[in-house]
């Protein structure tokens, strides 16, 4: 085949993967309605890719959930207390969100990416087993449909390298790779019994350093699968990264074809790696970002490798998933900008370009190469892309705007300004986002109520907010963010050089997507973005009402970036927006400014030897984005979603007066860490999950609290739930948090 994508997206160019699944977990339709929905997404997706004119279309890439709980299910390693769970469906999706009495998986960031899987947990008591069916009739179904069909697998060892042991005795999944073999080359023999002439196996794992020997591994097990006799043509398929070592292991091993990221890897690895009889799958158009390809760069990389490899095949450097649908009816976004980028349905398109072009001369596809070209052209040329106020003041830039006085020195300043008692009690930020706020917010858009009729609703509801944190006793308020969609698109939206599409959902994790703002341009702020909020909500209470931001890091984590300058740079610019922002904050009497920064452990490379370059410029622009303000203003940062083991070091960098983290689900164990770098400043471990309704009693919190005692001193020690409390009702939040008073005051 000459042009394909590894993967696509499935939740629905108009998500109506989520409608579907959300009224069928809430009993408000049937099993049969739910597979229709999923039927005609599968159809039409590959219809799409076929009219495009792709010749090998992956299938199996749908998922009803997440594509790592389907390889759970294909390999039978559901956790005991899912798999007891008769009816199939029922026991996915219990595995994925928990049902009565039992606790679902866990979830954590697939690669470097803002979509989420779910984590298998391998015990002593999973016997693996090969389920095929959800393959087979995917393969089947689209075999009927006449598509060239390719299905797609994850591979055994980006599955167990994935997955977590079940206990602290379990060994590590990734020692069980050999139990997995005979389970792949069975389903090997069925899948070309079944007609397929290709299968993908994906292995994004190892473009990392996440194990030693990984490119052994990979020898060794495609080796062992190579070695079948009754099996379709194989394809090894790598994204996210360059696979290095890995790639020559695999060019040693009888599968007919790799797959690699062209993007984010380097042609010369490919040049390198031995891949002269190899089918390679080159990804020279970029899964993850929204750009439109440089159609001419993108083909001398594919001439780079002309009769160096076997044969060859154009693709996109990983899943369009992470990507949205397409840009028709993108009407409101600028023209220029249009031009400039591609969604998943543009870039299958470019990538049908490429592959005639490789085939039979640019000549033959000059149109969409000219038309490539012009878009490049005007992007380069646009003014928004350069604006000399922001680089000249990059440029002034210097260690001191990025530097406070001495930690120690600024706490007794704040103690005596905020005059707080031991063990403070507060929240994260955000409070329940209601029917009410999201109707209200409807309204604004559809005109049914004009901005001033918003601004009232709202500020009604950051009363009643603040009314509920003085009825149960919190020390440090906030204004609950009613008026924010997102923690990022909210200052997106009102920052020059970020742009917001009307439609462009990226599924985040099973029916629940985010729509990425795009940063094209130099960052401006125009305007203060979150003064009056906060401003109204400590003008109704005399105690102290937290300002909220969000920080450079995990704004361009959360968007679509530039492609044309170093993420460092585009964060120092966000930093300079966001600084401008806290010292309007203070400057307005705010005396306690939050900057979160929940993604800062997502854009870890990874590749351990990009580390330090990138914890470098995260701290950086975090410290520049804080440093602007007065001693006596206390900063607060808030960190979550991730195992901070390999952040750590930087979370003491940050140099935040005051940090909230995560802490309730991994028993405390961040402390310890803390300790181990000699972290001096004040922390807030999250004392209870507000991931789950259940609501925390208060002698589970008072453990809790006690437990963090052990580790730090009181006089150090905030008491905060671990996350927002967005997704939680307002009496789950009620009851918790009166319990939370309850035990800090017990405690004090
Ligand atoms: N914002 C962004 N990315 C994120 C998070 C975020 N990535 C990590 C984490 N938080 C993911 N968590 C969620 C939680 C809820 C939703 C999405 C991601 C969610 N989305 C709504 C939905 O799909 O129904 C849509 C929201 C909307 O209408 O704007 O509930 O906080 N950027
Ligand atoms: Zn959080």
């Amino acid at each position: 085949f000459t042009a394909t994508v590894p993967g696509t997206a499935r939740i629905g160019a108009n998500r109506e993967l989520k409608r579907a699944v959300e009224a069928y977990w809430a009993g408000r339709s049937d099993r049969a309605a739910l597979e229709s929905v999923a039927a005609v997404l599968r159809r039409d997706g590959w219809r799409q890719l076929l009219t495009a004119g792709l010749d090998s279309i992956p299938v199996n890439t749908f998922s009803y959930y997440d594509q790592i709980l389907d390889t759970a299910v294909l390999l039978g390693a559901l956790p005991t207390r899912v798999a007891s769970i008769d009816d199939p469906l029922d026991a996915y999706f219990a595995a994925a969100r928990g049902a009565d009495g039992v606790a679902p998986l866990e979830m954590t960031k697939w690669f470097d990416t803002n979509y989420h899987y779910l984590v298998p947990e391998i015990g002593a008591d999973i016997t693996f087993a090969l389920d095929p069916t959800k393959v087979l009739s995917e393969l089947a179904e689209a075999r009927a449909q006449g598509v060239p069909a390719r299905p797609a697998v994850i591979g055994p060892i980006t599955f167990l390298g994935l997955s977590k042991p079940a206990t602290a005795d379990d060994d590590a999944p990734l020692s069980r790779v050999d139990e997995l073999i005979p389970l792949y080359i069975d389903l090997l023999g069925r899948l070309a019994a079944a007609g397929a002439s290709w299968v993908q196996i994906d292995e994004p794992i190892l473009v990392t350093d996440a194990d030693e020997g990984l490119a052994e591994l990979a020898e060794r097990v495609y080796g062992a699968l190579a070695a079948a006799t009754d099996r379709p043509s194989i394809l090894v398929q790598t994204y996210f990264g360059d696979a290095g070592d890995a790639l020559a292991a695999l060019a040693r091993t009888d599968v007919e074809g790799v797959g690699v990221d062209l993007v984010s890897g380097s042609v010369e690895t490919v040049l390198a790696a031995g891949l002269g009889d190899k089918h390679v799958v080159a990804g020279v158009v970029d899964g993850r970002n929204v750009w439109r390809t440089d159609l001419d760069a993108a083909l001398g990389r594919l001439e780079s490798i002309r009769g160096v490899v076997g044969t060859l095949a154009v693709s996109t450097s990983c899943s369009t998933l992470h990507v949205p649908y397409t840009l028709r009816g993108e009407d409101g976004l600028d023209p220029a900008l249009h031009g400039w980028l591609a969604f998943a349905e543009e870039k299958v398109g470019e990538v049908t370009a490429l592959g005639r072009a490789y085939a039979h001369g640019r000549a033959y596809q000059a149109a969409e190469f000219d038309a490539a070209r012009a878009a490049l052209a005007s992007r380069s040329d646009d003014p928004r892309l350069h604006v000399d106020s922001v680089r000249a003041r990059l440029a002034a830039l210097t260690t001191a705007d990025s530097t406070r006085t001495a930690a120690a020195d600024r706490r007794v300043i704040q103690d005596a300004a905020l005059g707080l008692p031991t063990l403070a009690t507060t929240t994260i930020g955000s409070y329940p986002q209601t029917t009410d706020i999201r109707k209200a917010r409807q309204a604004l858009r559809t005109g049914a109520i004009d901005e001033a009729g918003y601004v009232e609703r709202m500020r009604a509801e950051i009363a009643d907010v603040i009314a509920l944190q003085e009825r149960i006793g919190l020390d440090v308020l906030v204004h609950g963010e009613p008026e924010r969609n997102d923690m990022v698109q909210y200052f997106a939206e009102q920052l020059d050089g970020f742009f917001a599409t009307a439609n462009g959902w990226v599924q985040s994790y099973g029916s629940r997507c985010v729509r990425p703002p795009i940063l094209y341009g130099d960052v401006v702020r125009p305007a203060a973005m979150t003064v009056d909020w906060i401003s109204y909500a400590q003008s109704l209470t005399a105690k102290p009402v937290k300002g909220m931001l969000t920080g450079p890091v995990t704004i361009l984590a959360w968007s679509f970036v530039r492609d044309d300058q170093p993420l460092a740079d585009s964060a120092n610019q966000v930093a300079l927006a966001i600084r401008d922002e806290t010292v309007d904050l203070e400057r307005s009497g705010a005396a306690i400014i939050q900057v979160d920064e929940p993604a800062l452990r997502e854009l870890l490379p990874l590749r351990a030897a990009d580390r330090e370059a990138y914890l470098d410029w995260a701290v950086t622009s975090f410290r520049l984005s804080t440093a602007g303000v007065a001693d006596a203003t206390q900063i607060h940062t808030h960190l979550c979603y991730s195992e901070f083991g390999e952040v750590i070091g930087a979370i003491g960098g940050l140099d935040a007066d005051v940090t909230s983290i995560e802490a309730a689900r991994s028993h405390m164990e961040v402390l310890a860490d803390l300790n181990a770098i000699g972290f001096a400043t004040q922390v807030g471990p999250g004392v209870y999950d507000i991931h789950s309704p259940r609501v925390p009693g208060v002698d589970e919190i008072t453990a809790s609290l006690r437990e963090a005692l052990d580790a730090v001193p009181a006089d150090r020690l905030w008491v905060n739930p671990d996350c927002g409390l967005k997704t939680r009702t307002t009496a789950e939040v009620t009851e918790a948090l009166t319990n939370m008073v309850q035990a800090a005051v017990a405690v004090r």
